[in-house]
């Protein structure tokens, strides 16, 4: 520790003295903090040149930044839904930034203004906007983008704090469109750039809740159940079991210096990153725009959060990426390779070279029998009914059919009158059960999107069917009780 020793320091002897010379230390140290210097200070008063940014689709990095001055970085990103591979035999209707999983990798420096245009394909069926972390102001952006399918819209932000952020859609329900796959990072290099090393990849760990077991083959549909409880089917690196393992292996030669930029979607689990047989050099904690460790095993990367790992490659062989809370990376997916090219050094390691056999789809995993249904809900007087039926409404069904039930034309059908709600009371219930998608006619307008099963209680469904119904312009002569949803429940379908 540096300990002064000048006069000054030991003269103190009047408080006033003290609080004078503090306030002077003070000021003299504030601008002295790099961290809070005006990241604006080198803007040119005219015009900034203007550029398209270039992205990137992991494991691939845009290049480093070589640009000394300010620019105003146009970004133009295109929300998607489209059905992929998520595992061998398993595909997923994924919500996307870009059409991949992650969303692309975008690189911008500190001090740039980014005008950033999200385009809704027409083709969606969802609403979609963008938070991005790097942004300062409410939202981070996401008020701001809400787009319409077939929509487009403009904001512009100041990337004033360099560091590695992640950016996801925070369109209601928010867990919802990130466990669809939602999210990507976003590079704000500091002014003068980051440590030159010789190649850099782009990971990304999320984890998807497919309603059928791991390996369950076929289209996969979201489990809003397996969501609350966040009990994952599949951890993954880019998107996908096998994204980064095989022949998509990422790959490096000894003596070379790599980067990752890791990143975390979630919408759930913190990663605990690790490459077998490697130490990281040196690690941006969190994302941070400093270096501040060094030679660390395994690093926390948060859920909407991130960490830069450096590492220098000296002996050759496959190093696995894993989450190191490894079920997850045996069983579940989170398993990525590095194949490092190169001559052994014997002195470094003397093992015998190994290529680790890659078992992707995991063993086989017993059925659980689901929990049964909670065996505390009962049927609630009138008022209890009500009340909890507009808080349920509040929390579960305004972001999509808006708080009046009024709907939103060409996306969510109205709850306020409606024919549909109220031409068939076990048909509303189905609804409610077990979500509903195709195409269906409310009070002469077409609608054709995807209303997700919420996993209510049956309680919950009960009270918040009798107060839509009763609300909103709807005048049912009767309630829905616990004993009707179970009565639909029990037969099975309902809905469509
Ligand atoms: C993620 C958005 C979303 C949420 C949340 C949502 N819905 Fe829906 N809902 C829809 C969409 C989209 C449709 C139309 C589906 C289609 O086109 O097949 C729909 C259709 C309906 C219908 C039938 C059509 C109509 O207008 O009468 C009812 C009833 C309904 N929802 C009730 C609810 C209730 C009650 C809740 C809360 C418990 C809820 N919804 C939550 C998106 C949502
Ligand atoms: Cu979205």
């Amino acid at each position: 520790m540096h300990r002064p020793s000048s006069a000054p320091f030991v003269s103190l002897r009047t408080p006033a003295v003290a609080l004078a010379l503090g306030l002077l230390v003070v000021s003299a140290c504030t601008p002295a903090d790099p961290a809070m210097r005006d990241p604006l200070a080198d803007r040119p008063s005219g015009a900034m040149p203007v550029e398209t940014l270039q992205v990137a689709y992991a494991p691939a990095v845009p290049a480093p930044i070589t640009r000394r001055s300010p620019a105003k970085i146009v970004v133009n990103l295109e929300t998607r839904e489209v059905k992929k591979r998520l595992a061998d035999g398993v595909e997923y209707t994924f919500w996307t930034f870009g059409g991949s999983v992650p969303g692309p990798m975008l690189r911008v420096r500190s001090g740039d203004e980014v005008e950033f245009h999200l385009n809704n394909h027409p083709s969606s069926k969802m609403p979609h906007n963008i938070d991005l972390h790097a942004v300062t102001g409410p939202g981070g952006g996401a008020a701001a983008s809400l787009t319409a399918p077939g929509h487009s819209s403009q904001f512009t932000f100041a990337a004033l704090n360099p560091g590695l952020y992640v950016y996801h859609c925070a369109t209601a329900p928010v867990g919802m469109h990130i466990a669809n796959g939602m999210y990507g990072l976003i590079l704000v290099e500091p002014k003068e750039g980051l440590t030159p090393v010789d190649r850099e990849f782009y990971v990304m760990q999320s984890e998807f809740y497919t309603a059928g077991r791991h390996g369950a083959s076929g289209v996969q549909p979201f489990d809003m159940e397996k969501a609350l409880h966040e009990d994952p089917e599949y951890v993954v690196f880019n998107g996908s079991v096998g994204a980064l393992a095989g022949e998509n292996a990422l790959q490096a030669k000894v003596g070379e210096t790599v980067r990752m930029f890791v990143g975390n979607g979630g919408p759930n689990l913190v990663s605990s990153f690790h490459v077998i047989g490697e130490i990281f050099d040196r690690v941006h904690t969190e994302g941070g725009s400093v270096a501040n460790q060094r030679d660390v095993q395994t690093t926390l990367v948060p859920a909407g959060g991130s960490a830069i790992v450096d590492m220098r490659l000296d002996v050759p062989g496959t190093y696995i990426l894993v989450d190191h809370s490894i079920f997850r990376a045996f069983n579940k997916g989170a398993l990525g390779m590095l194949r490092v090219d190169g001559d052994a050094n014997a002195v470094l390691y003397s093992g015998k070279q190994n290529d680790v056999v890659y078992l992707p789809e995991g063993g086989a995993v017993q059925a659980m029998p689901r929990v049964a249904a909670a065996a505390t809900e009962r049927e609630l007087p009138r008022a209890e009914l009500l009340a909890r039926g507009q808080q349920v409404y509040a929390a579960n069904c305004a972001a999509c059919h808006q708080l009046g039930g009024e709907g939103t034309a060409g996306a969510f059908p109205p709850l306020a009158r409606s024919d549909f709600l109220m031409s068939n009371k076990d048909r509303a219930i189905g609804v409610v059960l077990h979500g509903l998608s195709g195409e269906v006619t409310v009070n002469g307008q077409k609608f054709n999107g995807v209303m997700p099963s919420l996993g209510l209680s049956d309680t919950d469904i009960a009270a918040v069917l009798s107060y839509v119904r009763t609300n909103f312009g709807n005048r049912a002569s009767d309630l829905v009780s616990l004993r009707d949803v179970s009565r639909v429940r029990a037969a099975g379908s309902g809905g469509h």
